[in-house]
Protein backbone atom coordinates (compact mmCIF):
# COMPACT_ATOMS: atom_id res chain seq x y z
CA UNK A 1 0.00 0.00 0.00
CA UNK A 2 1.25 3.68 -0.87
CA UNK A 3 2.02 5.24 2.25
CA UNK A 4 -0.56 8.77 1.95
CA UNK A 5 1.36 12.15 1.68
CA UNK A 6 2.39 14.79 4.80
CA UNK A 7 -0.06 17.25 4.62
CA UNK A 8 1.23 20.68 5.43
CA UNK A 9 -1.20 22.23 7.44
CA UNK A 10 -0.15 25.52 8.06
CA UNK A 11 0.55 26.57 4.80
CA UNK A 12 -2.75 25.32 3.56
CA UNK A 13 -5.22 27.91 3.19
CA UNK A 14 -8.70 26.70 6.06
CA UNK A 15 -11.23 27.63 3.41
CA UNK A 16 -9.72 24.89 1.25
CA UNK A 17 -9.14 22.27 3.98
CA UNK A 18 -11.49 21.66 6.47
CA UNK A 19 -13.64 24.76 5.20
CA UNK A 20 -15.08 27.54 7.12
CA UNK A 21 -17.91 26.71 9.60
CA UNK A 22 -18.41 29.94 11.20
CA UNK A 23 -22.37 31.21 10.91
CA UNK A 24 -21.57 34.41 8.90
CA UNK A 25 -19.38 35.09 5.73
CA UNK A 26 -18.59 38.29 3.84
CA UNK A 27 -17.13 37.98 0.67
CA UNK A 28 -15.16 40.88 -1.23
CA UNK A 29 -14.35 41.25 -4.54
CA UNK A 30 -11.66 43.48 -5.59
CA UNK A 31 -10.97 44.85 -9.40
CA UNK A 32 -7.56 45.33 -9.66
CA UNK A 33 -6.98 49.02 -11.95
CA UNK A 34 -5.65 48.85 -15.66
CA UNK A 35 -3.07 51.74 -14.12
CA UNK A 36 -0.55 49.87 -12.47
CA UNK A 37 -2.22 46.90 -11.09
CA UNK A 38 0.60 45.33 -9.28
CA UNK A 39 0.92 48.03 -7.08
CA UNK A 40 -2.42 47.92 -6.18
CA UNK A 41 -2.22 44.06 -6.02
CA UNK A 42 0.56 44.22 -3.43
CA UNK A 43 -0.93 46.82 -1.64
CA UNK A 44 -4.61 44.96 -1.07
CA UNK A 45 -2.75 41.66 0.06
CA UNK A 46 -0.54 43.17 2.29
CA UNK A 47 -3.13 44.09 4.36
CA UNK A 48 -4.41 40.70 4.61
CA UNK A 49 -1.30 38.09 3.39
CA UNK A 50 -0.78 38.12 7.61
CA UNK A 51 -4.22 37.01 8.67
CA UNK A 52 -5.14 34.34 6.20
CA UNK A 53 -6.08 31.08 8.26
CA UNK A 54 -4.22 28.16 8.16
CA UNK A 55 -5.73 24.79 7.94
CA UNK A 56 -4.03 23.87 11.44
CA UNK A 57 -6.10 26.84 13.06
CA UNK A 58 -9.32 26.30 10.61
CA UNK A 59 -9.15 22.65 12.48
CA UNK A 60 -8.32 23.76 15.96
CA UNK A 61 -11.57 26.13 15.58
CA UNK A 62 -13.87 23.12 14.27
CA UNK A 63 -12.83 21.13 17.20
CA UNK A 64 -13.29 23.64 19.67
CA UNK A 65 -15.12 26.63 18.14
CA UNK A 66 -12.21 29.06 19.57
CA UNK A 67 -9.01 30.61 18.99
CA UNK A 68 -10.12 32.99 15.48
CA UNK A 69 -12.01 36.11 15.96
CA UNK A 70 -12.22 35.82 12.05
CA UNK A 71 -11.13 33.41 9.64
CA UNK A 72 -9.83 34.49 6.60
CA UNK A 73 -8.80 33.43 2.76
CA UNK A 74 -7.71 34.75 -0.16
CA UNK A 75 -8.11 33.71 -3.88
CA UNK A 76 -6.68 35.05 -7.07
CA UNK A 77 -7.53 35.70 -10.74
CA UNK A 78 -5.35 34.86 -13.58
CA UNK A 79 -5.02 38.63 -14.61
CA UNK A 80 -3.89 39.15 -10.73
CA UNK A 81 -0.95 36.57 -10.94
CA UNK A 82 0.27 37.73 -14.62
CA UNK A 83 0.26 41.52 -13.11
CA UNK A 84 2.03 39.92 -10.14
CA UNK A 85 4.49 38.89 -12.82
CA UNK A 86 3.39 34.81 -13.02
CA UNK A 87 1.98 34.26 -16.59
CA UNK A 88 2.87 29.88 -15.25
CA UNK A 89 0.50 30.38 -12.69
CA UNK A 90 -1.72 32.15 -14.83
CA UNK A 91 -2.08 29.35 -17.01
CA UNK A 92 -2.36 26.72 -14.72
CA UNK A 93 -5.41 25.46 -15.53
CA UNK A 94 -7.33 25.49 -18.78
CA UNK A 95 -10.85 26.77 -17.76
CA UNK A 96 -9.29 29.00 -15.31
CA UNK A 97 -7.00 31.09 -17.78
CA UNK A 98 -10.01 31.13 -20.03
CA UNK A 99 -12.04 32.79 -17.05
CA UNK A 100 -16.35 31.16 -16.46
CA UNK A 101 -17.33 33.28 -18.37
CA UNK A 102 -16.10 32.26 -21.60
CA UNK A 103 -17.65 28.96 -20.72
CA UNK A 104 -20.51 29.09 -22.45
CA UNK A 105 -21.27 25.81 -22.21
CA UNK A 106 -22.69 26.26 -18.69
CA UNK A 107 -25.35 27.81 -20.19
CA UNK A 108 -25.35 31.09 -17.92
CA UNK A 109 -27.17 34.10 -18.99
CA UNK A 110 -24.67 36.25 -20.74
CA UNK A 111 -21.99 38.08 -18.45
CA UNK A 112 -23.15 41.44 -19.37
CA UNK A 113 -26.16 40.45 -17.10
CA UNK A 114 -24.19 39.15 -14.38
CA UNK A 115 -24.58 41.17 -10.83
CA UNK A 116 -20.81 39.35 -9.93
CA UNK A 117 -18.09 39.62 -12.32
CA UNK A 118 -19.94 40.95 -15.63
CA UNK A 119 -17.70 42.96 -17.64
CA UNK A 120 -15.37 45.54 -16.39
CA UNK A 121 -16.52 44.20 -12.87
CA UNK A 122 -14.68 40.87 -13.22
CA UNK A 123 -13.15 39.40 -9.27
CA UNK A 124 -9.53 39.61 -9.62
CA UNK A 125 -8.93 39.53 -5.74
CA UNK A 126 -11.78 37.33 -3.45
CA UNK A 127 -11.69 37.75 0.34
CA UNK A 128 -13.64 35.57 2.21
CA UNK A 129 -14.28 36.40 6.09
CA UNK A 130 -15.59 33.71 8.08
CA UNK A 131 -16.88 34.18 12.16
CA UNK A 132 -19.47 33.84 14.34
CA UNK A 133 -19.06 37.26 16.00
CA UNK A 134 -20.59 39.65 13.91
CA UNK A 135 -19.09 42.51 15.37
CA UNK A 136 -15.71 41.10 15.35
CA UNK A 137 -16.77 40.07 11.56
CA UNK A 138 -17.47 43.57 10.61
CA UNK A 139 -14.62 44.93 12.79
CA UNK A 140 -12.57 42.77 9.87
CA UNK A 141 -14.35 43.76 7.14
CA UNK A 142 -14.14 47.38 7.74
CA UNK A 143 -9.95 47.17 8.50
CA UNK A 144 -9.85 46.05 4.96
CA UNK A 145 -12.65 47.98 2.88
CA UNK A 146 -10.91 51.23 5.07
CA UNK A 147 -7.47 50.32 3.31
CA UNK A 148 -6.68 52.60 0.87
CA UNK A 149 -4.97 50.00 -2.00
CA UNK A 150 -5.84 51.71 -5.65
CA UNK A 151 -8.15 48.66 -5.64
CA UNK A 152 -12.03 49.23 -6.77
CA UNK A 153 -14.71 46.66 -4.58
CA UNK A 154 -16.58 45.25 -7.03
CA UNK A 155 -18.74 42.57 -5.08
CA UNK A 156 -19.45 43.00 -1.43
CA UNK A 157 -22.07 40.15 -0.33
CA UNK A 158 -23.11 38.82 2.91
CA UNK A 159 -24.00 35.44 4.14
CA UNK A 160 -25.21 33.14 6.62
CA UNK A 161 -26.01 29.41 7.18
CA UNK A 162 -29.84 28.89 7.93
CA UNK A 163 -30.64 27.05 11.04
CA UNK A 164 -29.76 23.64 10.65
CA UNK A 165 -27.62 23.83 7.46
CA UNK A 166 -30.17 23.53 5.44
CA UNK A 167 -30.42 24.77 2.16
CA UNK A 168 -33.30 27.43 0.61
CA UNK A 169 -35.12 24.72 -1.11
CA UNK A 170 -35.83 23.71 2.71
CA UNK A 171 -32.19 20.38 2.48
CA UNK A 172 -30.11 19.53 4.69
CA UNK A 173 -26.72 20.45 3.03
CA UNK A 174 -23.11 19.49 3.17
CA UNK A 175 -23.57 15.98 4.42
CA UNK A 176 -21.47 14.60 1.65
CA UNK A 177 -18.21 15.06 1.37
CA UNK A 178 -15.10 13.47 0.04
CA UNK A 179 -12.38 12.57 3.13
CA UNK A 180 -8.90 13.19 2.34
CA UNK A 181 -5.75 10.98 2.02
CA UNK A 182 -2.73 12.67 4.50
CA UNK A 183 -1.15 12.64 7.24
CA UNK A 184 -0.68 15.54 9.42
CA UNK A 185 2.57 14.24 11.76
CA UNK A 186 5.64 12.13 11.81
CA UNK A 187 3.53 9.68 13.67
CA UNK A 188 1.38 8.98 10.36
CA UNK A 189 -2.06 10.19 12.24
CA UNK A 190 -4.89 10.85 9.43
CA UNK A 191 -5.86 14.51 8.70
CA UNK A 192 -9.68 12.11 8.67
CA UNK A 193 -9.83 9.96 11.37
CA UNK A 194 -10.42 6.33 10.38
CA UNK A 195 -12.67 3.98 11.52
CA UNK A 196 -11.38 0.49 11.20
CA UNK A 197 -13.94 -1.46 8.49
CA UNK A 198 -13.80 -4.76 6.28
CA UNK A 199 -13.10 -4.46 2.68
CA UNK A 200 -16.09 -2.92 1.28
CA UNK A 201 -17.81 -5.05 -1.80
CA UNK A 202 -17.24 -1.74 -4.47
CA UNK A 203 -13.48 -2.42 -3.65
CA UNK A 204 -13.17 1.45 -2.39
CA UNK A 205 -11.78 2.91 1.02
CA UNK A 206 -13.68 4.59 3.64
CA UNK A 207 -12.38 7.22 6.53
CA UNK A 208 -16.14 5.75 8.26
CA UNK A 209 -18.95 3.96 6.35
CA UNK A 210 -20.04 5.91 3.51
CA UNK A 211 -16.74 8.89 3.21
CA UNK A 212 -14.64 7.41 0.83
CA UNK A 213 -11.38 8.02 0.90
CA UNK A 214 -9.43 10.36 -2.10
CA UNK A 215 -6.11 10.95 -2.54
CA UNK A 216 -5.26 14.79 -2.03
CA UNK A 217 -3.85 15.51 -5.29
CA UNK A 218 -7.55 16.26 -6.70
CA UNK A 219 -8.14 19.20 -4.48
CA UNK A 220 -4.71 20.54 -3.38
CA UNK A 221 -1.51 20.89 -6.43
CA UNK A 222 1.80 19.16 -5.73
CA UNK A 223 0.69 16.26 -3.72
CA UNK A 224 -0.62 12.38 -5.47
CA UNK A 225 -3.82 12.15 -7.71
CA UNK A 226 -6.39 9.21 -7.91
CA UNK A 227 -5.84 6.76 -10.42
CA UNK A 228 -8.30 6.83 -12.74
CA UNK A 229 -8.67 2.94 -12.87
CA UNK A 230 -7.85 1.50 -9.11
CA UNK A 231 -10.00 3.38 -6.37
CA UNK A 232 -7.46 3.20 -3.71
CA UNK A 233 -4.28 3.96 -5.47
CA UNK A 234 -2.62 7.15 -6.21
CA UNK A 235 -1.79 8.39 -9.56
CA UNK A 236 1.13 11.50 -10.32
CA UNK A 237 0.76 14.61 -9.28
CA UNK A 238 -0.48 16.81 -12.13
CA UNK A 239 2.94 18.64 -13.05
CA UNK A 240 2.70 22.32 -11.72
CA UNK A 241 4.80 25.08 -11.00
CA UNK A 242 6.88 24.75 -7.73
CA UNK A 243 4.80 28.00 -6.44
CA UNK A 244 1.16 26.49 -6.27
CA UNK A 245 2.06 23.11 -4.42
CA UNK A 246 -0.62 23.33 -1.44
CA UNK A 247 -2.75 26.12 -3.66
CA UNK A 248 -6.26 24.61 -5.33
CA UNK A 249 -8.75 26.60 -8.08
CA UNK A 250 -11.86 27.98 -6.52
CA UNK A 251 -15.29 27.91 -8.17
CA UNK A 252 -17.60 30.67 -7.36
CA UNK A 253 -21.03 31.32 -8.10
CA UNK A 254 -24.05 32.98 -6.79
CA UNK A 255 -26.97 30.67 -7.54
CA UNK A 256 -29.86 32.61 -6.75
CA UNK A 257 -32.96 30.17 -5.44
CA UNK A 258 -36.50 30.85 -7.10
CA UNK A 259 -38.36 29.32 -4.21
CA UNK A 260 -42.08 29.89 -4.47
CA UNK A 261 -40.98 28.72 -8.06
CA UNK A 262 -39.66 25.69 -6.99
CA UNK A 263 -42.68 24.95 -4.90
CA UNK A 264 -45.23 25.99 -7.20
CA UNK A 265 -44.28 23.64 -10.40
CA UNK A 266 -42.74 21.35 -8.15
CA UNK A 267 -46.52 20.99 -6.61
CA UNK A 268 -47.88 20.95 -9.86
CA UNK A 269 -45.74 17.77 -11.15
CA UNK A 270 -47.07 16.16 -7.90
CA UNK A 271 -50.58 16.93 -8.96
CA UNK A 272 -50.22 15.26 -12.63
CA UNK A 273 -48.18 12.13 -11.09
CA UNK A 274 -50.83 11.84 -7.98
CA UNK A 275 -48.39 11.93 -5.42
CA UNK A 276 -47.35 14.41 -2.02
CA UNK A 277 -45.03 17.17 -3.08
CA UNK A 278 -42.73 16.79 -0.51
CA UNK A 279 -42.26 12.90 -2.28
CA UNK A 280 -42.21 14.18 -5.30
CA UNK A 281 -39.44 17.15 -3.84
CA UNK A 282 -37.28 14.46 -2.15
CA UNK A 283 -36.96 12.53 -6.03
CA UNK A 284 -35.49 15.69 -7.28
CA UNK A 285 -33.09 15.84 -4.86
CA UNK A 286 -32.13 12.26 -3.91
CA UNK A 287 -32.63 12.75 -0.04
CA UNK A 288 -35.59 13.96 2.10
CA UNK A 289 -35.46 17.35 3.44
CA UNK A 290 -33.35 15.94 6.46
CA UNK A 291 -30.78 14.62 4.69
CA UNK A 292 -32.12 10.72 4.88
CA UNK A 293 -30.80 9.36 1.40
CA UNK A 294 -33.65 8.00 -0.69
CA UNK A 295 -32.05 4.58 -1.02
CA UNK A 296 -31.79 4.55 2.97
CA UNK A 297 -34.68 5.87 4.40
CA UNK A 298 -33.82 4.43 7.45
CA UNK A 299 -30.74 6.44 8.27
CA UNK A 300 -31.05 8.36 11.30
CA UNK A 301 -27.02 9.24 12.82
CA UNK A 302 -25.19 11.78 11.34
CA UNK A 303 -22.35 8.61 9.84
CA UNK A 304 -25.71 7.12 8.58
CA UNK A 305 -26.87 9.83 6.52
CA UNK A 306 -23.93 9.02 4.01
CA UNK A 307 -23.81 5.52 4.47
CA UNK A 308 -24.90 4.22 1.34
CA UNK A 309 -24.06 2.94 -2.59
CA UNK A 310 -26.08 2.55 -5.63
CA UNK A 311 -24.64 -0.72 -7.33
CA UNK A 312 -26.36 -3.28 -4.93
CA UNK A 313 -29.06 -1.54 -3.36
CA UNK A 314 -30.24 0.03 -6.11
CA UNK A 315 -28.75 0.00 -9.69
CA UNK A 316 -31.72 0.74 -12.07
CA UNK A 317 -32.76 3.68 -9.89
CA UNK A 318 -36.20 2.35 -8.44
CA UNK A 319 -35.21 3.85 -4.98
CA UNK A 320 -33.85 7.20 -5.78
CA UNK A 321 -34.27 8.20 -9.37
CA UNK A 322 -31.11 8.48 -11.30
CA UNK A 323 -32.31 11.78 -12.25
CA UNK A 324 -31.78 13.09 -8.69
CA UNK A 325 -29.77 15.82 -7.95
CA UNK A 326 -27.33 14.03 -6.12
CA UNK A 327 -26.59 10.22 -8.09
CA UNK A 328 -26.40 12.97 -10.80
CA UNK A 329 -23.50 14.35 -10.00
CA UNK A 330 -22.40 11.84 -7.60
CA UNK A 331 -23.10 8.33 -9.42
CA UNK A 332 -20.32 6.87 -6.12
CA UNK A 333 -19.97 3.16 -7.12
CA UNK A 334 -22.00 2.46 -10.14
CA UNK A 335 -19.90 2.99 -13.44
CA UNK A 336 -20.72 5.98 -15.58
CA UNK A 337 -20.11 7.23 -19.35
CA UNK A 338 -16.28 7.83 -17.92
CA UNK A 339 -15.49 4.77 -17.17
CA UNK A 340 -15.11 2.50 -13.72
CA UNK A 341 -16.39 3.94 -10.66
CA UNK A 342 -12.97 4.66 -9.45
CA UNK A 343 -13.16 7.24 -12.16
CA UNK A 344 -16.12 8.98 -10.44
CA UNK A 345 -13.51 9.57 -7.94
CA UNK A 346 -11.60 11.53 -9.49
CA UNK A 347 -14.26 14.50 -10.58
CA UNK A 348 -15.08 14.70 -6.50
CA UNK A 349 -15.31 18.36 -5.68
CA UNK A 350 -14.78 19.65 -2.07
CA UNK A 351 -17.91 21.79 -1.28
CA UNK A 352 -17.49 25.39 0.42
CA UNK A 353 -20.83 26.90 -0.15
CA UNK A 354 -22.80 28.81 2.30
CA UNK A 355 -26.76 29.83 1.54
CA UNK A 356 -27.22 34.12 1.64
CA UNK A 357 -30.44 36.02 2.05
CA UNK A 358 -33.45 35.51 4.28
CA UNK A 359 -36.28 33.10 4.36
CA UNK A 360 -39.05 34.70 2.29
CA UNK A 361 -37.06 37.29 0.80
CA UNK A 362 -36.97 37.49 -3.20
CA UNK A 363 -33.07 37.85 -3.07
CA UNK A 364 -31.66 34.47 -1.67
CA UNK A 365 -29.77 31.29 -2.62
CA UNK A 366 -26.65 29.91 -2.29
CA UNK A 367 -23.57 30.85 -2.76
CA UNK A 368 -22.07 27.83 -4.43
CA UNK A 369 -17.79 27.26 -3.50
CA UNK A 370 -15.66 24.29 -4.42
CA UNK A 371 -12.32 23.62 -4.13
CA UNK A 372 -10.19 21.24 -7.06
CA UNK A 373 -6.88 20.86 -9.27
CA UNK A 374 -9.02 20.69 -12.58
CA UNK A 375 -12.28 22.71 -13.03
CA UNK A 376 -12.72 20.84 -16.55
CA UNK A 377 -13.16 17.48 -15.24
CA UNK A 378 -14.29 18.29 -12.16
CA UNK A 379 -16.72 21.26 -11.23
CA UNK A 380 -17.49 21.71 -14.98
CA UNK A 381 -18.17 17.65 -15.53
CA UNK A 382 -20.99 17.57 -12.77
CA UNK A 383 -22.33 20.69 -13.59
CA UNK A 384 -22.62 20.27 -17.46
CA UNK A 385 -21.90 16.82 -18.78
CA UNK A 386 -23.67 15.05 -15.95
CA UNK A 387 -26.22 17.38 -14.91
CA UNK A 388 -27.52 18.56 -18.52
CA UNK A 389 -27.27 15.02 -19.87
CA UNK A 390 -30.29 12.96 -19.78
CA UNK A 391 -28.03 10.10 -21.57
CA UNK A 392 -25.68 10.73 -18.27
CA UNK A 393 -23.79 9.62 -16.13
CA UNK A 394 -25.25 5.92 -16.98
CA UNK A 395 -24.47 4.52 -20.11
CA UNK A 396 -27.82 3.20 -22.30
CA UNK A 397 -30.09 4.35 -20.03
CA UNK A 398 -32.64 7.14 -19.60
CA UNK A 399 -31.20 9.33 -16.84
CA UNK A 400 -33.41 12.06 -17.19
CA UNK A 401 -31.91 15.67 -16.47
CA UNK A 402 -31.54 16.85 -12.83
CA UNK A 403 -33.80 19.33 -12.24
CA UNK A 404 -32.44 21.14 -9.11
CA UNK A 405 -29.06 22.84 -11.01
CA UNK A 406 -29.48 21.39 -14.76
CA UNK A 407 -30.46 23.91 -17.22
CA UNK A 408 -31.76 23.70 -20.59
CA UNK A 409 -31.62 26.16 -23.31
CA UNK A 410 -34.15 28.88 -23.07
CA UNK A 411 -37.87 28.10 -24.73
CA UNK A 412 -37.06 23.98 -24.50
CA UNK A 413 -38.08 21.87 -21.65
CA UNK A 414 -36.69 19.60 -18.97
CA UNK A 415 -37.29 16.31 -17.97
CA UNK A 416 -36.87 13.88 -15.21
CA UNK A 417 -37.86 10.18 -14.80
CA UNK A 418 -39.19 9.39 -11.20
CA UNK A 419 -40.42 6.69 -9.51
CA UNK A 420 -44.02 7.07 -10.59
CA UNK A 421 -43.38 8.71 -13.84
CA UNK A 422 -41.98 11.20 -15.66
CA UNK A 423 -42.05 15.27 -15.17
CA UNK A 424 -40.99 17.85 -17.20
CA UNK A 425 -40.94 21.62 -16.86
CA UNK A 426 -39.69 24.93 -18.69
CA UNK A 427 -38.95 26.32 -15.62
CA UNK A 428 -35.47 26.70 -13.99
CA UNK A 429 -35.36 26.95 -10.31
CA UNK A 430 -31.54 27.99 -9.57
CA UNK A 431 -30.33 31.30 -11.52
CA UNK A 432 -26.89 31.71 -12.13
CA UNK A 433 -25.81 35.52 -11.25
CA UNK A 434 -22.20 35.78 -12.11
CA UNK A 435 -18.99 34.62 -10.03
CA UNK A 436 -15.27 33.67 -11.04
CA UNK A 437 -13.00 30.69 -11.61
CA UNK A 438 -9.89 31.68 -9.49
CA UNK A 439 -6.88 30.49 -7.94
CA UNK A 440 -6.32 29.66 -4.07
CA UNK A 441 -2.53 29.65 -3.13
CA UNK A 442 -1.04 28.44 -0.20
CA UNK A 443 0.30 30.74 2.53
CA UNK A 444 3.68 30.63 1.68
CA UNK A 445 2.71 31.24 -1.97
CA UNK A 446 0.99 34.33 -1.16
CA UNK A 447 4.28 35.76 0.55
CA UNK A 448 5.98 34.84 -2.19
CA UNK A 449 3.77 36.70 -4.69
CA UNK A 450 3.47 39.73 -2.27
CA UNK A 451 7.25 40.43 -2.13
CA UNK A 452 8.42 42.23 -5.77
CA UNK A 453 11.59 40.78 -5.53
CA UNK A 454 11.33 36.99 -5.13
CA UNK A 455 10.82 34.70 -5.75
CA UNK A 456 11.52 34.72 -9.46
CA UNK A 457 13.64 37.69 -10.48
CA UNK A 458 13.49 38.48 -14.12
CA UNK A 459 16.11 36.70 -16.11
CA UNK A 460 18.99 39.17 -17.33
CA UNK A 461 18.70 40.92 -20.21
CA UNK A 462 20.26 39.27 -23.46
CA UNK A 463 23.54 41.70 -24.74
FE1 LIG B 1 -25.78 20.21 -4.76
N1 LIG B 1 -30.25 20.93 -3.10
O1 LIG B 1 -30.78 21.56 -2.24
O2 LIG B 1 -30.88 20.17 -3.80
N2 LIG B 1 -26.81 19.41 -3.22
N3 LIG B 1 -27.05 21.79 -4.83
N4 LIG B 1 -24.61 21.07 -6.22
N5 LIG B 1 -24.40 18.72 -4.60
C1 LIG B 1 -26.46 18.32 -2.48
O3 LIG B 1 -25.25 15.26 0.14
C2 LIG B 1 -28.25 21.95 -4.14
C3 LIG B 1 -24.84 22.28 -6.80
C4 LIG B 1 -23.29 18.54 -5.42
O4 LIG B 1 -21.83 13.04 -2.73
C5 LIG B 1 -27.45 18.07 -1.47
O5 LIG B 1 -24.27 16.90 1.20
C6 LIG B 1 -28.81 23.24 -4.48
C7 LIG B 1 -23.90 22.51 -7.88
C8 LIG B 1 -22.54 17.36 -4.98
O6 LIG B 1 -23.86 12.22 -2.83
C9 LIG B 1 -28.42 19.03 -1.62
C10 LIG B 1 -27.94 23.85 -5.36
C11 LIG B 1 -23.10 21.40 -7.92
C12 LIG B 1 -23.24 16.86 -3.89
C13 LIG B 1 -28.05 19.88 -2.73
C14 LIG B 1 -26.85 22.93 -5.57
C15 LIG B 1 -23.54 20.51 -6.85
C16 LIG B 1 -24.40 17.73 -3.68
C17 LIG B 1 -27.46 16.94 -0.46
C18 LIG B 1 -28.00 25.18 -6.01
C19 LIG B 1 -21.97 21.23 -8.89
C20 LIG B 1 -22.87 15.62 -3.09
C21 LIG B 1 -26.52 17.19 0.71
C22 LIG B 1 -28.67 26.20 -5.57
C23 LIG B 1 -21.49 20.28 -9.41
C24 LIG B 1 -23.52 14.39 -3.67
C25 LIG B 1 -25.25 16.38 0.67
C26 LIG B 1 -23.03 13.12 -3.01
C27 LIG B 1 -25.32 17.55 -2.67
C28 LIG B 1 -28.80 20.93 -3.31
C29 LIG B 1 -25.81 23.18 -6.42
C30 LIG B 1 -22.95 19.30 -6.51
C31 LIG B 1 -29.66 19.12 -0.72
C32 LIG B 1 -30.12 23.84 -4.01
C33 LIG B 1 -23.83 23.74 -8.81
C34 LIG B 1 -21.26 16.83 -5.60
Amino acid sequence: MTAEPRLDLDDIQAHVVPGFVQEHQRLLGWRLPDDDPATAARALLATVTGRVTSASAGLTYRAARQGLATALAVSLSPRTLLALGHADLASIDEAFAVGMSRRTYLRDPPAARWTVGGPGREIDILIILAGDDTTLLDDATAEILDSHTGCDLVHDQAARRLPGDVEHFGFRDGVSQPALRGVIDEAGTPLVPRTPMPPMPDHREYARPGDVLVWPGQFLFGLPRQSETDPVRPAAARPVPALARNGSLLVYRKLEQDVPGFLADTARMAAELGIDPADLRAQLVGRHPDGRPLVNPAATTRAELNDFNYDATDPDGLRCPLSAHIRKVNPRDQETDKGPPAATLTFAILRRGITYGEPHSPERGLLFLCYQTDVTQQFELLAQRWANNPERPRQGMDNGMDLIIGRTRPGTTRRARLLDGEVSTMADYVHPLGGAYLFTPSISALRALTTPESPHPPPPTAR
